[in-house]
This record gives C-alpha cells, sequence and structure tokens, in this order.
C-alpha cells in the first residue's frame, strides 16, 4: 500500500487528529511534514482526551511508527514535555523517529513571534505565539537551526552567532528589548542533545525504504489550505505549506508515491487568528455554534470564530490538494437547527462569483450567496450507515458533496472514536 495524506480543507481544527486517529490501526507509519507545536489535536479515546502538538496523533495507536519529518519546526522543550506526558498517559512513543534535517525553534523565535505580533498591532496575523513563523522565516533565509546541529557543538555555535547577529539587532534597536547571548541559547540547545540522539534518523530514507516494502504511510497536515503560505489567505496564513503538496517536499518522497489525498472538512466552518472569513457569523448564531461545537483553541485556548459551510472553500481544496475523499466532521453539532445556510457562491462588487477569488481584497470582502436547506433534530451520535442518519441529515450530506468537488466517505457525529458513520 502506498501512502495516504490528510488536510485539513478549511482553516483548520476540523477533527484532523480523529480523522488521523481513525486510520492509524491500517496504517504502519504516522507521519508529521508541516508545521509545529501551534498544531492543537484533540482524540477522545474512551474515557481519556489527548490533546497532540508536536507529535502526529497516530502515536496514540499502538504498533504504529510515528515520525517527525524534515518540515516540521520542533521546540525541542515542548517535544520531551510532550513525550513525557504520553509515557505517563501508557502511550509507547519509543518508536518516535525525528528527522536530522528539521529546523529547530529556539528561544529568540518565540521572542520575535510575541514582540513582532505586538508591533504589527491592528494588522496582527493572530499567530499561536510559538516561534513559527520566525523559525520557517530563518530556514528559507538560510540561517536556521538543524537538529543535526546539535550534535556538533562549533557548527551549532557559529549558527547561533549568525542567527544571532541579525536578532539582537532587531531587538535591541527595534523591539527595546534585551539582546539575547549566544551561551544562552547554546547551552539550552546542547542540554537536549544526549536524549535526542537515539529519535534522530535519516527519516526521507526510512519512509522510502518502507514503501517500497510495501507498507502503508500516513501524511498527517497541520492547519488547513486556506492556512497553507502559498495557497492560503496570505498573509493571514500559517508559514509553511499545509496542502498536501507539502506532504512531498515535507518528507522526502516522491509525489507519485501518494494514492489518496483525504481532506477533513467541517460541517460548518471555524477559523482561529485573524483574516478573511467570509461566512462569519457575528450574532447569537456564531455563539451558538462556538458553544455546541466547543470551538475554543487546542493550543491556546482562543474562541474560534465560527460561520456556515461555504462550498467554494471545499471546492478549492479539493482543487488544491487532488482531494480524492472528504471525511465530513461535527454533522452533529448541526442538530436542532430548523434551516441550515450554505454559501454556494459569493457577490463581489455586485457581481455573483462561483469560485474563491483569487484577489486577497476581493476575498475580503466577498458576501456569502446562500441556499438554505432543512435541519433535523434527531440525536444523530448513534448512526453508524448513512441509513441511520435522519432523511434530513443525508440529504444536507448529498447537497453539499454535490457542491464540495469530491465524494463524502465518512461522517463524523460525536468526539469519540468510534463516533462515525462510514459510507460504502
Ligand atoms: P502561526 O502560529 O504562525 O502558525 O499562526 C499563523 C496563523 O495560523 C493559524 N493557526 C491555526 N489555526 C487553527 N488551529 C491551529 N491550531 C490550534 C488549534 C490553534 C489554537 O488546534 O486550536 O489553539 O489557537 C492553528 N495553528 C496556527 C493562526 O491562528 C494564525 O491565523
Ligand atoms: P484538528 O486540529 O483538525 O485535529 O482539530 P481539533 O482537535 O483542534 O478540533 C476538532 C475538535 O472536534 C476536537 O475537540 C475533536 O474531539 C472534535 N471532533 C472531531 N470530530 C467530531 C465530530 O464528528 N463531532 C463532534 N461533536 N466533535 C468532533
Ligand atoms: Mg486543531
Amino acid at each position: 500500500m502506498p501512502a495516504i495524506v490528510i488536510v485539513g480543507a478549511q482553516w483548520g481544527d476540523e477533527g484532523k487528529g480523529k480523522a488521523t486517529d481513525l486510520l492509524a490501526g491500517r496504517i504502519d507509519y504516522v507521519v508529521k511534514f508541516n508545521g509545529g507545536n501551534n498544531a492543537g489535536h484533540t482524540v477522545v479515546v474512551g474515557d481519556e482526551k489527548y490533546a497532540l502538538h508536536l507529535l502526529p496523533s497516530g502515536i496514540l495507536t499502538e504498533g504504529v511508527i510515528p515520525v517527525i519529518a524534515n518540515g516540521v519546526v520542533i521546540d525541542i522543550e515542548v517535544l520531551f514535555n510532550e513525550l513525557t506526558a504520553l509515557t505517563a498517559r501508557g502511550v509507547d512513543v519509543s518508536r518516535l523517529k525525528v528527522s536530522a534535517n528539521a529546523h529547530v525553534i529556539t528561544h529568540y523565535h518565540r521572542t520575535l513571534d510575541k514582540v513582532t505580533e505586538r508591533f504589527l498591532g491592528k494588522r496582527q496575523i493572530g499567530t499561536t505565539g510559538r516561534g513559527i513563523g520566525p523559525t520557517y522565516a530563518d530556514k528559507i533565509n538560510r540561517v536556521g537551526i538543524r537538529i543535526q546541529d546539535i550534535f556538533d557543538e562549533n557548527i551549532l555555535r557559529q549558527k547561533v552567532e549568525g542567527a544571532l547577529d541579525q536578532k539582537n539587532h532587531l531587538l535591541v534597536k527595534i523591539y527595546n528589548r534585551r539582546a539575547i547571548a549566544v551561551d544562552e541559547v547554546v547551552d539550552d540547545l546542547l542540554s537536549y542533545a544526549e536524549r535526542l540522539r537515539p529519535m534522530v534518523a535519516d527519516t526521507a530514507l526510512e519512509l522510502n525504504t518502507a514503501l517500497d516494502a510495501g507498507k502503508t504511510v500516513l501524511f498527517e497536515g497541520g492547519q488547513a489550505t486556506m492556512l497553507d503560505v502559498d495557497h492560503g489567505t496570505y498573509p493571514f496564513v500559517t508559514s509553511s505549506n499545509s496542502t498536501s503538496g507539502g506532504a512531498a517536499t515535507g518528507s522526502g518522497i516522491g509525489p507519485n508515491r501518494i494514492e489518496r489525498v483525504i481532506g477533513i472538512v467541517k460541517a460548518y466552518t471555524t477559523r482561529v487568528g485573524a483574516g478573511p472569513f467570509p461566512t462569519e457569523l457575528h450574532d447569537e448564531q456564531g455563539e451558538w455554534l462556538r458553544s455546541r461545537g466547543f470551538e475554543f483553541g487546542t493550543t491556546t485556548g482562543r474562541p474560534r470564530r465560527t460561520g456556515w459551510y461555504d462550498a467554494p472553500v471545499a471546492r478549492y481544496s479539493a482543487r488544491i490538494n487532488g482531494i480524492t475523499d472528504f471525511v465530513l466532521t461535527k454533522l452533529d453539532v448541526l442538530t436542532g437547527l430548523e434551516r441550515i445556510p450554505v454559501c454556494v457562491a459569493y457577490e463581489v462588487d455586485g457581481e455573483r462569483v462561483d469560485e474563491v477569488p483569487v484577489s486577497q481584497s476581493d476575498f475580503h470582502h466577498a458576501k456569502p450567496i446562500y441556499e438554505e436547506l432543512p435541519g433535523w433534530s434527531e440525536d444523530i451520535s448513534g448512526a453508524r450507515e448513512f441509513g441511520d442518519l435522519p432523511q434530513a441529515a443525508q440529504d444536507y450530506v448529498l447537497a453539499i458533496e454535490a457542491m464540495s468537488g469530491s465524494r463524502i466517505s465518512a461522517i463524523g457525529v460525536g468526539p469519540a472514536r468510534d463516533e462515525i458513520v462510514v459510507r460504502h
């Protein structure tokens, strides 16, 4: 079996963690290929609830080999804390592999993320403050620190010196902060070396060898299509490629290895942080969706912005990622609504526009054109077959499937592992 990629089809928090966890029973490797501990994936297993940030959600499945690949940015202290916490709860984390080429989030990246946001004021992105953007910026600027550098003190010192030359200038002269000492950063990173060493590997080689041997590899995307640095609502995006192409560059496998791309899409829409969101609700209905869906950041606890389903966004995602199947999540949250509005197109400057506009300012003031679908009032959390769903819920799924550019092959009806309808 080949590579399978899971991506978020909206602005994140669609329920990717649960979808990965569900598939993990049938796979050999689970790979995180982008982002870092900005991610927050909640997985509910029986009475236990896990919130994963840096580790791939598939780590919860026994026997699966978890991999943090080259496209990820790693805060090593967070990594160790997550590993320690999972071990204390009885999860076996001993097989984790970490790419020698992944970049490292340091103290100065976290500081720069926070001060830059504060400096931007009204124009801020609403980042998670975890140092993600500044670490990717250093990677592209070729002044980043990689995991392998931690095992060579001389190289590490040279690189930290080079990076801090620029950073301290910024911190002191522009942001009025204290300078960060080279030793402080180097000593901190060196202190992780021994614990880190056994996990570090040539993960691209290992994944290709596994695929050659017929193993199944699941790539778990962090964030989502509309937060992708190339294809999202730039500049209100994260700093990595969270679309399916990122699975190839972020791990070192060829794109022709990928056989399925599963897009996770929520039955309504949410977004955390700033940026355009045409179907956003600013009224009590938005508040209703937030409290019914428990829409608060898994990492930061921030309330998520909420709105109706946006079919042009789903179609855009289907296109950009080559989505072969959608998993529709949180359908249960819509139970009790008499009518459910779905955005089918936008109005931009008096004209109907059927696709996500390429012009950012058009998207900023695009007004949704809604079609209203009938709702249902029955509890659907016990449904396991499509036919178990009330007729109106089936019709809602079929209607949005027809608008969204790919087949909906599974439907989430609750947060627990087994609360899912699989369509045959
Ligand atoms: P960053 O920190 O540089 O990646 O922030 C840039 C933008 O990306 C958004 N972003 C996210 N959006 C949704 N969920 C994310 N993960 C957490 C969660 C978020 C949380 O699962 O709830 O707890 O707040 C995530 N990570 C990054 C971010 O909001 C910025 O808009
Ligand atoms: P991710 O970042 O895409 O992994 O999503 P998050 O974990 O940040 O947010 C999704 C939330 O929805 C989590 O709290 C999940 O437990 C929950 N969830 C996932 N699928 C369903 C579903 O079908 N119904 C309900 N009610 N909750 C779900
Ligand atoms: Mg999340």
